[in-house]
C-alpha cells in the first residue's frame, strides 16, 4: 500500500518519534503549526475517522490512551488541542488516520 504514514511507521521514511507502543506511533509534524505539534497514528492502516468501526476502534482507544502520556511528556500542562481532519472538506491530506496534538501556546478559540 502506498501510504506515507505506513512508510513512516515502518521506518522507511525518517520521522522524529516522540512515542510508540504496540498500537500507536507518534511523531513531530513536518510543518508545525504550534510549538508542540505531534501526529498520533495507529500502526494499523485506517484511512480516516470515517473508517472507524467496531473491528478497529480499539486502535482509536489506544491512541486516546497515549495522548495524555504524550501531552505530559511534551509539557502541555496548560492544555492542548486534538484534531483529526476527515475527508475532502476537512482538507485531509494524508489518508492514514491521524490525530494532531497542538499546544505550547494559546490557540485560537475558533476551529474553522
Ligand atoms: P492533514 O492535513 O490533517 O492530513 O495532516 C497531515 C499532516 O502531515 C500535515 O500537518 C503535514 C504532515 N506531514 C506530511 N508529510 C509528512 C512527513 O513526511 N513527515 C512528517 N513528520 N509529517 C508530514
Amino acid at each position: 500500500m502506498d501510504c506515507l504514514f505506513c512508510k513512516i511507521i515502518a521506518g522507511e521514511i525518517p520521522s522524529a518519534k516522540v512515542y510508540e507502543d504496540a498500537h500507536v506511533y507518534a511523531f513531530r509534524d513536518i510543518h508545525p503549526m504550534a510549538p508542540v505539534h505531534v501526529l498520533v497514528v495507529p500502526r494499523r492502516h485506517i484511512a480516516s475517522a470515517d473508517e472507524v468501526n467496531a473491528g478497529n476502534s480499539a486502535e482509536v482507544a489506544a491512541i486516546f490512551e497515549a495522548i495524555p502520556k504524550i501531552a505530559a511528556d511534551e509539557g502541555l500542562t496548560n492544555g492542548y488541542r486534538v484534531i483529526t481532519n476527515c475527508g475532502e472538506d476537512a482538507c485531509q491530506s494524508v489518508h492514514h488516520l491521524h490525530f494532531h496534538i497542538l499546544g505550547g501556546r494559546k490557540l485560537p478559540d475558533q476551529m474553522a
